[in-house]
């Protein structure tokens, strides 16, 4: 396989970029042309960032799973599409080649076919990191179904909202997953899902942990029987380029978590054509991204973009610290891995543990690392340089967001400079700027400001499920005719980005967004909390930790009201947004309109005991001292 469009010298970067916004359309035309089309299209883009409305290879018609898995049968079909880890390295690996991955989908597109699933219905995916995972999602994709995959690790609750809003009437899920020491019971926890809700009429379960589960009559079926009864071929679904190929549900700053819908043709042509170009891609190279297809990053970095490309993905089931914290570089050793994807969150637990976890395994195959999901901070930037990759291997630090579908602003591996702690340059096709408050693009080097972006890309998202005005307002509306991030962002002289966080209440913790509205929600749920604020402070290891500020009525023992919150949170949203520190307070910094003043709350979770900056404005100042002196 050959990528025409591969950027492979600074000047061709140079020169691609310049072109990309002289001639937008001419330039992505000509990425385009290099997948397989079951109808060309029309006409390259529609756009505008009012309503929005962004349409990308208009009247084109394609099947993402041809691209990613037919389109490789003849040239390379018995090489290896997915190497599978499991969790416990005592248990085989196994290897699925494009024919044998081929084969799974269209069987398993047959069994989703063969319970009711037609064009444009919603699958909801709820499964540990086994290939069968991958499958289901090739699987919709290959009839027209519209899948939303939930991270394991969401609560009944979290999945029965999801449900609800994507009117999702099916469920591919497992009898449970292995993650580290722990199995998770996935199927029980989509039991309790279901109990809530009464729109899902069929639930396809695969057996994995043996976990005793609970199945039905006539909503739940196992994966195997309905395999072993399913016909082998199935015809790839016409789409549409801009029908929707998935739903992912992501925080923002509201309560609510949002359904980002991605279309077909511009979101597979990005995520090919950014895994090429970000990780110099070469044919044969084995590619580990360590993220869970739960998030963005493994629909994007393990499924979508590398298979479209012919790559060969690594998958791993478990997590890096078992059964010991030398577990990604045994993985490495074991398959010579070529290219290594993780996040900063990872790598600065793996460096607490020491060197010698690393040092213990043969790491020469290394080629590239990368990292995503939050800002690096330049220690574990220089540790994985020296440790993992020798000195030897170019980091590329990728910053984008479930919005964009794809990387935005990165190094090319080994082809643009890297900078430590700097995401660096925007991709070919990406046209980012700096705003300023009252809405101007800030124009030089060396400047702070919002991160825009103020021209489509193909895999911009489309629109928030079942609410356009939710999409609009979110991203469109902060400043009129650019696509707002919600990235504060320093650019220096040399016009190098950083990311330095977000600017609005989404939190970041390990790499995973939260809305503090959110989990401030989940908290109020609990008996005798009457009000509630959270805020983030700088974590360790977490790189952001949750601090919630509770008033609560105090009638029982105050440890166990605060471990009985911490089981709310992981009851309401899941585990991941347990908040790190619980304050109990008898109120909360509000000004005078009932503002609660995070400002505040968020130096005193610092630590940051010093000028509180202007409190004349608050109801009560006093709240301040009180909140100051029970810090915990
Ligand atoms: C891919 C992903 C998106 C948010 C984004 C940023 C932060 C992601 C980087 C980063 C600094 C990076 N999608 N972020 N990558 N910040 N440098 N390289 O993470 O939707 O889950 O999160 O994550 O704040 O807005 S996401």
């Amino acid at each position: 396989m050959s990528y025409p469009y591969k950027i492979g010298s600074k000047e061709a970067y140079q020169a691609a970029w310049k072109r990309s916004v002289e001639d937008p359309e001419g330039f992505w035309a000509d990425v385009a042309g290099n997948f397989d089309w079951k109808k060309r299209w029309d006409k390259v883009l529609d756009w505008n960032f009012t309503e929005p409305n962004v349409k990308w290879f208009v009247g084109g018609k394609l099947n993402v799973t041809e691209n990613c898995l037919d389109r490789h049968l003849v040239e390379r079909g018995d090489e290896a599409a997915i190497i599978w880890e499991p969790n416990n390295p005592k248990e085989q690996y196994r290897t699925l080649s494009y024919t044998e991955l081929h084969a799974e989908v269209c069987r398993f597109a047959n069994v989703l076919k063969n319970n009711g699933v037609r064009k444009g219905d919603r699958v909801c995916i709820y499964m540990g990191m086994v290939p069968e995972l991958a499958i289901a999602v090739l699987a919709c994709a290959r009839i027209g179904a519209i899948h939303s995959v939930i991270f394991g690790g969401f609560s009944a609750k979290s999945i029965a909202d999801r449900l609800v809003d994507a009117q999702a009437e099916y469920i591919v899920t497992a009898d449970g997953a292995y993650r580290g020491a722990k199995d998770i019971p996935l199927k029980s926890v989509i039991d309790d899902a279901l109990d809530q809700v009464d729109i899902v009429k069929k639930v396809i379960v695969l057996l994995r942990t043996k976990t005793p589960v609970s199945m039905i009559k006539n909503r739940d079926v196992w994966w195997a029987d309905e395999m072993a009864r399913a016909d082998a071929a199935c015809p790839a679904e016409v789409m549409d380029a801009e029908d929707p190929l998935f739903i992912l549900y992501t925080s923002g700053s509201t309560g609510k978590p949002k359904g980002v819908v991605h279309s077909s043709g511009g979101y597979m042509v990005y995520a090919a054509y950014s895994f090429v170009n970000v990780f110099q891609y070469e044919p044969a190279q084995i590619h580990f991204c360590t993220a869970d297809i739960g998030w963005i990053t493994g629909h994007s970095y393990i499924v979508y973009g590398p298979l479209c490309a012919g790559a060969t993905v690594m998958m791993f089931e478990g997590i890096p610290t078992w059964p010991d914290a030398g577990r990604f570089w045994d993985i490495v050793d074991k398959h010579k891995v070529n290219i290594l994807y993780t996040a900063p969150t990872a790598i600065r637990s793996l460096m607490a543990y020491g060197t010698e976890w690393v040092d213990k395994h043969d790491l020469s195959s290394l080629r590239i690392l990368g990292s995503v999901g939050e800002p690096i901070n330049e220690e574990a930037w220089h540790w994985f340089d020296k440790h993992v990759g020798k000195g030897k291997c170019p980091i590329v630090d990728t910053w984008w967001q479930t919005e964009t579908g794809g990387i935005m602003i990165s190094n090319l591996a080994g082809v643009t400079p890297a900078k430590p702690s700097f995401a660096t340059l925007p991709l070919p096709g990406v046209q980012p700027v700096l705003m300023d408050e009252k809405g101007n693009e800030i124009e030089g080097n060396d400047v702070s400001g919002n991160l825009c972006i103020k021209f489509p890309w193909p895999s911009i998202i489309r629109t928030t499920y079942g609410d356009h005005e939710r999409c609009r307002a979110n991203y469109f509306a902060a400043y009129p005719n650019y696509y707002f991030t919600g990235d504060g962002c320093y650019m220096d002289v040399d016009g190098n980005y950083r990311i330095t966080g977000r600017v609005d209440d989404v939190l970041n913790v390990s790499g995973h967004r939260i809305g503090t509205a959110e989990v401030e929600n989940a908290i109020n749920m609990h008996e005798g909390v009457v009000e509630s604020a959270v805020v983030g402070y700088p974590h360790d290891l977490k790189g952001q930790g949750i601090y919630a500020y509770v008033i609560h009525d105090n009638t029982h023992d105050e440890e166990l009201t605060r471990q009985d919150i911490l089981q709310t949170v992981a009851r309401i949203i899941g585990p991941i947004a347990k908040p790190d520190k619980i304050q109990f307070v008898k109120g909360l910094p509000k000004t005078r309109s009932g503002k609660i003043m995070r400002r505040i709350l968020r130096k005193i979770a610092e630590g940051d005991m010093s000028n509180m900056g202007d409190t004349t404005t608050l109801l009560d100042p006093q709240v301040v001292d009180d909140i100051k002196e029970g810090k915990l």
